[in-house]
């Protein structure tokens, strides 16, 4: 009697229901360089316990201006302080941070309306997926239960970050909201939900002990198999952390900080970039159906193994800076610190301004400082999840002039630098620009600031202890060339669910040297969690003629093949943007791709593909760390 109560509740969470047909905002239509750039302030905090420093936040519903009036608001979910309207916005407000200064966050989730009520998801959630999946249904669902349209699970990751793995959400530690509606027989908390301390339904407390240098890290949302649907709608956000060492660097600035009055001019300035699309009525606009990807045409989970909404890469057609459209930013004729991110779903950026003038001078990426020196940039590719922060001179320039800021990728996976054969670069009158930098007259506010001429060094970390090979490998639908999905694998096993057993398993402290073997024709952003790694280098290598002996091997014919057998080339050494500490690395295809890692902290973590359709279908794998 129970099982079939739950059942019919269940149902009722989970419809098949379309959203009212709405046709793609025109982008071109949407006016560029008429909005000024959102400067996201800190996030404030709620109070002190002892050294540590807390907050209270909230995810929520809320309307935004991200296209230029008088084109409509948009409804998107971002972080907030708990009691405190104003402070809503995606993404969010930016979490000010020392080393050795920890943190504790009660992470709320508060996607409820009015009511108290759920509010079900903004986009299609597929149910086909290895996902959250509260209502317990498998991910063989019934075809009028393929969307979703339940009370949301969230939970949120600082990437990048030497966090606990309690605190480092972990992607089944989700929670739904302490909605008054929560259907019976749904989970409320995940598997691995974890709290330090007391947090109630609906919430979780995550503590950050900071214990690493000073870096631009961010934050967002990670739940399992909807962390697509979940960061398009708006849940992420920077977090940076500041320490000694970079104060005495002389960079310019100030940053934003809690308090400043308005018009407070900024030489230190976070550049979140995504790509997104919109309907006519400014809602975010999302693929509802795998039909739209390629030339697929069924049939669909439950009848295969497709899924009928997820797709395998989704690109918008509109730049979003700090949560405005193609925005402007007014900038003095002196030096520039921008810390960039690219928060795009699957997009690869390769930025560049449009006045040579103007350069990108690189001091640090996703895990600090480079070591040694600036790096000089006029081009710069920025992969998913990616942040490099760089100064810009200016002071070159006069009143009145005006620099945009470019994108020459392309409007499609990247295939890495050398793809063959090449690839268009972006629609250079929509997703080819980015932002537009205005230059005023000069002031005397703020830290004029220099270049640094040297960097503190950073040794990278060697190891006697033999390579771990992985290998990306792409699954075709069967009896097609439709992409089924992305996958990471080992050697012996070949392809690996998500749920399948950890074969990542590294002894606390030991430091190994990780080689990706990458075997599908695009680039992927691999990330690991806790760690931050060097990128060693990149081998060419033939991957058609190893997968075919992989798939011999796997079939119980011939050898296990070792990757050495196939190099086909001298190794391609890290870049000199990669010269320092990194979480997330391009693995272009073709390459096995090496980087080195010390794993120091105990724990249950994850490493995964940040093309966010990869990661939510299986594109992420346990990384378990014994002590
Ligand atoms: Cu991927």
């Amino acid at each position: 009697m129970l099982a079939i109560g739950v059942a019919s509740l269940s149902t009722l969470a989970c419809t098949n229901v379309s959203p009212p047909a709405s046709a793609t905002l025109d982008a071109t239509r949407i006016p560029q360089f008429v909005q000024p750039l959102p400067i996201p302030a800190p996030m404030e905090p709620t109070g002190r316990d002892g050294d540590v420093v807390e907050y209270r936040i909230e995810a929520r519903q809320f309307e935004q201006q991200i296209l230029p009036p008088p084109l409509p608001t948009t409804t998107v979910w971002g972080y907030g302080r708990e009691g405190d309207p104003s402070s809503f916005h995606s993404p969010s407000r930016t979490i000010e941070a020392r080393s050795g200064e920890p943190v504790r966050v009660t992470w709320i989730n508060a996607l409820v309306d009015d009511d108290g009520d759920f509010l079900p998801h903004l986009l299609p959630v597929d149910a086909t997926l290895h996902w959250a999946d509260p209502g317990g249904h498998g991910h063989h669902v019934d075809a009028d239960a393929v969307r979703y349209t339940g009370p949301v699970p969230t939970v949120t990751h600082v990437h990048g970050a030497h966090s606990f793995d309690h605190s480092d959400g972990h992607p089944e530690a989700w929670f739904l909201p302490d909605a008054r509606d929560i259907p019976e027989g749904f989970r409320r908390r995940g598997p691995t939900y974890r709290t330090q301390g007391d947090a109630g339904e609906g919430a979780a407390v995550f503590e950050y002990p900071h214990d690493e240098p000073a870096t631009t890290l961010w934050y967002h949302d990670h739940s399992l198999g909807m962390t697509r649907v979940n960061v398009y709608a708006g849940l992420a956000g920077m977090w940076i952390l500041r320490d000694d060492v970079e104060d005495a660097l002389g960079l310019p600035g100030p940053a934003p900080r809690i308090g400043d009055a308005e018009g407070t001019r900024y030489f230190e300035i976070p550049l979140v970039i995504q790509d997104r699309s919109f309907t006519n009525e400014g809602a975010l606009a999302y693929p509802t159906s795998r039909t739209e990807f390629g030339d697929y045409d069924g049939p669909y989970a439950p009848d295969s193994d497709v899924p009928p909404i997820w797709n395998p890469e989704v690109f918008g057609d509109v730049m979003v800076v700090n949560g405005a459209a193609w925005p402007y930013l007014e900038v003095e004729p002196r030096l520039y610190r921008f810390r960039i991110l690219n928060a795009s779903d699957s997009r690869t950026l390769i930025l560049h301004f449009s006045d040579d003038r103007a350069r990108f001078v690189q001091i640090g990426g996703d895990g600090g400082l480079l070591s040694e020196a600036p790096v000089t940039h006029e081009e710069l590719v920025v992969g998913p999840a990616e942040r490099y922060d760089v100064l810009v001179d200016l002071s070159r320039f006069a009143e009145g002039d005006t620099i945009t800021l470019l994108n020459r990728g392309p409007d499609e996976a990247w295939g890495g630098p050398h793809a063959m054969p090449p690839q268009d670069p972006a629609d250079p009158t929509t997703t080819g620009r980015v932002m537009q930098l205005r230059v005023i007259a000069r002031s005397d506010a703020g830290t004029e600031g220099a270049v640094p001429d040297t960097l503190p060094v950073s040794e990278v970390p060697t190891t006697a202890l033999a390579p771990r090979d992985l290998v990306l490998i792409e699954e075709d639908v069967e009896g097609t060339d439709a992409p089924l999905h992305v996958m990471l694998g080992t050697l012996e096993e070949g392809a690996l669910m998500w749920d399948a057993p950890a074969t990542e398993v590294v002894q606390l402290g030991d430091t190994e040297v990780w080689r990706v073997a990458n075997t599908t024709d695009d680039a992927h952003p691999i990330h690991l969690h806790l760690v931050q790694f060097r990128v060693l280098d990149r081998i060419p290598f033939d991957a058609d003629a190893f997968s075919t002996a992989q798939e011999r091997w796997l079939d119980g014919e011939g050898a296990q093949p070792v990757l050495e057998d196939f190099v086909t080339g001298a190794a391609i050494p890290a870049l000199p943007q990669e010269r320092g500490p990194k979480d997330t690395v391009m693995v272009w295809p073709g390459t096995i791709t090496r980087f080195v890692a010390t794993f120091d902290r105990a724990g249950e973590y994850v490493w995964h593909c940040h093309i966010l359709e990869h990661e939510d279908n299986d594109m992420m794998r346990p990384l378990v760390i014994t002590p």
